[in-house]
Formats: structure tokens, sequence, C-alpha cells
């Protein structure tokens, strides 16, 4: 069987889904042996989403972001500062609500297994350190192809530039734009740090990644097989989050050693004006459901 990730050997998410694989062999006495297509070789997130439920890839690892324009209930926990902290998102997708957007995938020819962590993303740039939302006024800055991205950017006053992740270090390079957002991890994996020199900590979103798969695929699967299936998706989350957390600290001490300037940023004024557009975001009584249950499952 086939998975795709956008990212290469190494970075968490692929050694996350190859954890998958190892259980699932493990499980089905290696009738059902996974082999991952690293580094965007099938194409990007969007396009191969769009194989993926063709029944085309088998697997995929995905951000929450390209899911967007897919399933309604994906923006819920793609909204900007809706997550207080990474316990927050832990407790929230590893429960019910988490249960509910993975199960809404399925009517789009997608079964969603597992959230796997993906940090807190913040914006990066080429021109100058990020002390408050002014400080944007007028940057092109690269987006995931997701238009609650795009509203995002722009309540900051900035231009948004929807781009597959693999175009943004040569896009920085050859100044088509001035920025990005994103967490330590593809900051520094996409070597997108040694173009753009200003990392400001607006922590502005938590939103986890995805693993998928095709339907097709998973229904011509046996009962056992699909329970083993799901089950070996569940037991790589906290293989990936070890991981996870040890590339973090990683990947922030090379972008510090490079000489980087990184300075924190009070989050309020981004948060005034990111969250002012949740409203346009959330279109369905149940999304809105949802963001208040999160909410009420702040502080714990
Ligand atoms: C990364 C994420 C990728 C991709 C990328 C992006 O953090 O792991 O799946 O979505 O962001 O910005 O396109």
């Amino acid at each position: 069987m086939t998975a795709s990730d956008t990212h290469p050997i190494g970075y968490p998410t692929v050694e996350g889904v190859r954890r998958f694989g190892e259980l699932l062999a493990a499980a089905t006495d290696g009738r059902l042996d996974l082999r991952i297509y690293a580094g965007g070789q099938l194409g990007n997130e969007r396009d191969t989403l769009e194989i993926t439920s063709f029944g085309g890839i088998d697997f995929n690892r995905v951000n929450l972001a390209p899911l967007n324009s897919i399933e309604p209930l994906t923006i819920v926990a793609a909204l900007p500062f809706l997550f207080e902290s990474i316990g927050h998102l832990r407790r929230v997708l590893d429960g019910p609500i988490g249960n509910e957007i993975l199960a809404s995938l399925e009517p789009h020819g997608l079964i969603g297994l597992c959230f796997y962590d993906s940090g807190a993303r913040s914006f990066y740039n080429t021109r100058r350190p990020i002390h408050r939302p002014d400080d944007m006024r007028g940057l092109k800055l690269r987006v995931p192809s997701s238009d609650l991205y795009i509203a995002m950017v722009r309540s900051l006053g900035a231009d948004a530039v929807p781009m597959p992740l693999d175009e943004v270090y040569q896009s920085l390079a050859q100044g088509v734009i001035d920025g990005a957002e994103n967490n330590w991890p593809s900051f520094e994996n996409g070597r997108h740090y040694e173009v753009a020199r200003y990392y400001s900590l607006t922590r502005h979103l938590l939103a986890p990644e995805v693993f998928v798969m095709s339907k097709v695929k998973y229904d011509a699967l046996s009962d056992r097989d699909r329970e083993a299936v799901r089950r070996s998706a569940k037991q790589s989350v906290p293989f990936m989050r070890r991981l996870w957390d040890a590339q973090v600290e990683k990947s922030r001490a090379i972008v510090m050693a490079s000489g980087v300037k990184v300075n924190e940023v009070d989050p309020a004024p981004f948060a005034e004006r990111m969250t002012a557009m949740w409203d346009a975001a959330l279109t369905t009584p149940r999304q809105r459901e949802l963001v208040q249950m999160i909410l009420a499952q702040r502080g714990g």
C-alpha cells in the first residue's frame, strides 16, 4: 500500500506514518505492507488528497488546511487562537470532537484515522520583525491553499499568496513573496530560515496534522484489517508526538544558531483581529457548537 507526505524522510510526520506501517504489518502478519512516498514525490497536499479520495493513493498525511475547502468541520480545528495550548489541542482531538472531525471526512472519500501534532505556527519574513499587526501591512505572505488562511492573513493587513509548501523556499529567495507562516520544524526543515531572517512568535495557529486513508481502499478491506488499520494509526500517535517534541527543540536550536532574529510578540492585538473572522469562517450550526465545546475545554 502507498502513503504520501509532503515532508522528507526523517520528519516526524513521515516517521509517524512509518511506525503506523510497522504496526500494521505486524498486526496483519505482513499482508498489509506500506511504502511511503515522502518529500512530496506524489504531488502537493491538495492534489494528492484528490488522488487519495479516488483510490490512487492508499494513505495520506496532510495538514488540516487543505481539507478546509473539502469539509467545513475541519475549519473548526484550524481557527486561529482557538486552542490555548498543545495540551488543550490534544485533549480535544483525542476525544469525541476529534473523532467527529475525523469521521466528517468519510463522505468525501477519506477515512480520517488520527491527528498528529504540528506545534504552533508563527510568521517569518525577509524584511522586518513583526511586533504588531501594523508591521505586516503590505507584506506578501504565502499561505496554504485554504480560504481560512487567506482571510486570516488579510485580517492583519498583509497580502495572502496561496501556494504549495514546496514552492516557498524558491519564492522567498526570488522575492516573489516576503514571508510565510509555519512551525519551527517546517521553517527549519524547508530551509526557509536561510532566506527569511525574521521569525516573530505570534503562535496564531495550532492546527493539527491529519492521517487519512482512501475510503475506496478501506472499503475493500476485511473487517479485521480495517480494525488493524484504525488501531495501528491511533497507536502511532504517542510515538509521533515524542518525535515531534524532540524535533521542535532541534529545529529551534538550528534556527537560533544561524542568527535568525526571533522575537516574542504580544498575541493580544493579533488575536483580536484574527478571532474577529471566526464568524465569517463558521457557516454551519454544528461548527459553532463544536467551537463552543472546545472553548469550554480551555483551562483544563
Ligand atoms: C506544515 C505541515 C504540512 C503543510 C505545511 C504547509 O506545517 O506539516 O503538512 O501543510 O505546513 O504550510 O503547507
